[in-house]
């Protein structure tokens, strides 16, 4: 049976429409997604959205709408843009759910059976902006003498009866894991940071609000709600039917791969295992936290209302085009700063320019000096099989290798390097000279080059699924191949026996042209 591999996102909160940020997480763990089903994984990958807390209903006070028609709605563009994007998720949850409401009470009651829960008064700052408690020493003063979260957010004085949740008792168990499991934390500069943050002490967490109802009701003091990220965490479990012994949970937990933006790194990497060891549950495997993308420098938040629309980007340069974009131009642990002139200077020169050019010239003298058949023979001379050898290597090996670590840009990178070497060894090959000269050679050489355009295509399938199906069909590549392991030298001559004829190709990848003006 099939290695099951449970992959999730951060759930967002649909306090406003989704922003770039949201599209560059869940694009990269489509791609994961999409690599690891390429492997042959059972995978399992959820997103959706997270609808309670302060700052959905205060954003919805403020709209004169309830929390609840706020989520609608903005739950559905979300859900619209994931699919805009072909992002293939198998649940995405929503947690106003019905279910999702009875697996938190469940980890609750959990918890509260193992004695970690009691009840106080909490005295402190809160950021509603974060949905975070901070602690005094943790603040800043901003210019007009207000405080500051570290995140650079505004925190207000709250003094509320509250449950407590005894995270002190936590401590020495936490560093044992960071210590037994150096991959917990990814990449290792966060978690370098958790270890200090835990090595710091830690207080016992406020996790239940009285001050509006806008939640998940605490059992058996339905006055409070839960504090939101004790219910949002929770929607991992939910997604697999959680508390309910099911099938799902049974195969995906623990989860293989949260991954998440570096805001939320000590919720999911502090709170979420202590929450799970108080209630008996296993941990995930490894918290991936990714890197900001900023506009032009700046950091795009619904709250500063500086928002790209990604479904827009992805309109007017296209899908495959905005996925492969924010992958290669940022290494995924760190942050990055894109603009509209970056995006389409990278498509023009990679995509049109080097892989859809090659592609373009190889099929097009298939196409006019073959009549469109398949060669029959592969070329074997040094430089074909050099040729060969470098992209099965990079396909077979570094891609995967890259992939597995989250490494987008750098397996990019290594395909943009094999399709350098492509079109370096069409230019020397030159076959559009062969065809009277020495049309044996002409067709041994665009028989290599049609094998190894055939692997590049089949390589970033995870990134660019649209435009590499629309190109292997082109090609007479069949879905049972579409895999690295399987795509070859090796396995050309049985395609050339297909007898599959090439149609006149189409271009995959327009040449764009810039913004008008720098802030278009
Ligand atoms: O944090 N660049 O929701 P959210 C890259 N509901 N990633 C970004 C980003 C940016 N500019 N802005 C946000 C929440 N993100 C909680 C999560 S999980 C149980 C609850 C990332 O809508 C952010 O880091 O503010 C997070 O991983 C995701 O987008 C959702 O952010």
């Amino acid at each position: 049976m099939a290695d099951p591999f449970y992959l999730t996102t951060a759930i967002h909160y649909p306090n406003g429409r989704p922003h770039i940020g949201h599209a560059y997480e869940t694009i990269a763990a489509d791609v994961l997604a999409r690599f690891y089903r390429q492997a042959g994984r059972d995978v399992r990958f959820q997103t959706g959205t997270d609808e309670h807390g302060l700052k959905m209903a205060q954003k919805a006070r403020d709209l004169g709408v309830t929390p609840r028609e706020l989520a609608d709605e903005m739950s559905g563009y979300f859900r619209s843009l994931f699919d805009e994007l072909d992002i293939t998720y198998d649940r995405f949850i929503r947690t106003s759910e019905d279910e999702h409401h009875r697996a938190s009470q469940a980890i609750w009651t959990a918890m509260e059976r193992n004695g970690d829960l009691y009840l106080d008064r909490y005295e402190g700052w809160y950021s509603i902006r974060d949905e975070a408690y901070y602690d005094e020493s943790e603040l800043t003063d901003g210019e007009d003498g207000e405080k500051l979260s570290p995140q650079g957010t505004p925190v207000e004085w709250t003094v509320e009866e509250s449950w407590f949740f005894r995270l002190s008792a936590y401590q020495d168990k936490l560093l044992s894991l960071f210590e037994e499991n150096p991959d917990f934390i990814r990449p290792e500069s966060r978690r370098n940071e958790v270890m200090r943050f835990v090595e710091g002490g830690l207080r016992d967490l406020s996790i239940s609000r009285t001050s509006f109802d806008w939640g998940v009701k605490v059992p058996g003091a339905e006055n409070h709600v839960m504090y939101v990220w004790v219910d949002a965490l929770t929607n991992y479990l939910t997604g697999l039917g959680y508390p309910d012994e099911t099938e799902d949970l049974a195969k995906f937990w623990p989860a293989d791969l949260h991954l998440i933006g570096k805001d939320i790194t000590r919720f999911h990497t502090v709170y979420w295992p202590a929450f799970l060891m108080s209630a008996g549950i296993d941990l995930p495997k490894q918290v991936f936290a990714h890197g900001f993308l900023l506009n032009r420098g700046q950091k795009e938040s619904k709250s500063l209302g500086n928002v790209t629309d990604p479904g827009e980007l992805a309109q007017l340069y296209g899908v495959d085009v905005l996925r492969y974009f924010l992958l290669r131009e940022f290494s995924f642990g760190q942050d990055g700063s894109y603009s509209r002139e970056a995006i389409v200077n990278r498509s023009n020169s990679e995509l049109a320019n080097s892989f859809g050019n090659l592609a373009q010239r190889t099929l097009s003298l298939i196409f006019k000096n073959c009549g469109g058949a398949l060669p029959a023979v592969i070329g074997q001379d040094d430089v074909d099989e050099a040729l060969m050898a470098h992209i099965d290597r990079v396909v077979r090996k570094e891609m995967p290798a890259a992939y597995t670590e989250l490494a987008f840009a750098q397996a990019l990178e290594a395909w943009m390097g094999a399709v350098s070497a492509c079109n370096a060894y069409i230019d020397a090959a030159a076959p559009w000279a062969l065809k009277k000269t020495d049309p044996e050679r002409m067709e041994q050489v665009l028989a290599t080059l049609y094998t190894c355009i055939a692997q590049l295509a089949v390589s970033v399938i995870p990134v660019m699924p649209g435009s590499m199906a629309k190109l292997l069909n082109a090609m007479g590549v069949e879905n049972n191949l579409r895999d690295p392991q399987a795509i070859g030298s090796a396995w050309y001559p049985a395609m050339a026996q297909i007898g599959f004829t090439l149609e006149k190709p189409q271009g995959l990848f327009p040449r764009l042209d810039l913004p008008e003006t720098e802030e278009d």
